[in-house]
């Protein structure tokens, strides 16, 4: 295996939650409803991405300009900022840490392939930024279900596509770990993810261990 490439919401630790919450803050003072199906559809989506998928879902998709979107968007993410603000090292899903140290034992590079802009600001309150060889910049490139993210984050560990695994809670996210042609793991449930391609499903992080990985992938 020559790297592994971790999605951070959802599988690092808990953000997923905090983005459902401020979508729907958002979503409800402008008069639509979105439940825990509905943003299935929305996680591992870019910023805007999302937005314009609640704007679909709750047929507004021409009432809005595009300096009004950019004002709903930046409204959702300061309260999801807010939110971010109680994070500690503490909030790290279970496994996770026990992992990064067995893949830097092993000098495997971790990367972080998020969709989000404020992946480098959630890993420093988790103060997991010295485990990880890089994280992809998620701006100027096609988000997910789009294989870029991963292509350029097994580039930047200096892999080759084939040998790495990916990690994923996401079905946009599974995709884009397909799409790039890797090893794809998703944490959550197999109704949902196995649909989307997932190789291998577990329902938790702490199901996660270098040896599982290397057995499951075969490499
Ligand atoms: P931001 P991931 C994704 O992160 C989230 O799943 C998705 O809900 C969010 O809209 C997206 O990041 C953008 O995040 O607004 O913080 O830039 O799952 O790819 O780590
Ligand atoms: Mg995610």
């Amino acid at each position: 295996m020559q790297a592994v490439l971790f999605d951070l919401d959802g599988v690092i630790t808990d953000t997923a939650k905090y983005h459902f919450t401020a979508w729907k803050q958002m979503a409800e003072r402008i008069g639509i409803e979105i439940d825990s199906d509905f943003n299935e559809s929305l996680k591992g989506i870019e910023r805007m991405q999302s937005l314009e998928r609640i704007l679909v879902h709750g047929h507004q998709e021409q009432k809005y300009s595009q300096a009004e979107k950019e004002r709903l968007a930046q409204e959702k993410n300061d309260e999801y900022v807010s939110l971010l603000a109680g994070l500690t090292p503490e909030d790290t899903y279970p496994g996770i840490k026990e992992l990064l140290t067995e893949l830097q034992e092993n000098k495997i590079p971790a990367v972080i392939a998020s969709a989000s802009k404020n992946a480098p600001l959630i890993l420093e309150a988790l103060q997991l930024n010295t485990y990880f060889h890089a994280i992809v910049d998620p701006g100027g490139i096609p988000g997910k279900p789009e294989p870029d993210i991963f292509v350029k984050g097994a580039e930047q560990a200096g892999a080759d596509s084939v040998y790495c695994i990916g990690i994923e809670d996401s079905q946009a996210g599974i995709e884009a770990i397909k799409a790039a042609g890797m090893y794809a793991v998703g944490i959550g449930e197999e109704s949902i993810l196995g649909p989307s391609g997932a190789d291998i499903v577990y329902p938790s992080t702490k199901e996660l261990t270098l040896q599982r990985l290397l057995t499951a992938a075969q490499l």
